[in-house]
């Protein structure tokens, strides 16, 4: 079972969008392992986004990521990274597809609402810098022979 670290970011809270992003993991049929609002310290965001240190607009998304509470997650299921992804849309607004979360409700490349992890490795990683592992829990849904 693979999982992956999603987060709404502060925009996606502000405008109050987490119960509709959560929705679509709920409805999709992902498992919800851990989940809780917070405000991003500066030095986890920058190791967050480590692999765009040396982009121009680092700065400026570290600043974003810190500058509000986000709503961060952990979610479960097989292939959930890439189906995440998927589900989440293109980075940049215009390639957003219509039925992702970017393309019916992002207009702005720095203001696209969500992030979900893009490896196997990212996620672990991600997640370690978000969660202690007493945060995660292990459980059974009923409806788990069905998905
Ligand atoms: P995220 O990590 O936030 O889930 O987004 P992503 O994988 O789709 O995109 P990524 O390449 O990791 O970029 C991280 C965030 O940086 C901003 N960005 N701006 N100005 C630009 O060309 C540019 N490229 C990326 C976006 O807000 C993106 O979500
Ligand atoms: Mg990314």
């Amino acid at each position: 079972m693979e999982r992956t670290f999603i987060m709404v970011k502060p925009d996606g809270v502000q405008r109050g969008l987490i119960g509709e992003i959560v929705s679509r993991f709920e409805r999709k049929g992902f498992k919800l392992a851990a989940g809780k609002l917070m405000i991003i310290e500066r030095d986890q965001a920058e190791r967050h986004y480590a692999e765009h240190a040396e982009k121009p607009f680092f700065g400026e998304l570290v600043d974003f990521i810190t500058s509000g509470p986000v709503f961060a997650m952990v979610w479960e299921g097989d292939d959930v990274i890439s189906l995440s992804r998927l589900m989440i849309g293109k980075t940049k607004v215009a390639d957003a597809l219509p039925g992702t979360i970017r393309g019916d409700y992002a207009a702005h490349t720095n203001f696209n609402l969500v992030h979900g992890s893009d490896a196997p490795e990212s996620a672990e990683r991600e997640i370690a810098n978000m969660f202690n592992d007493s945060e995660l829990l292990g459980y059974t849904r009923s409806i788990e022979p069905w998905i």
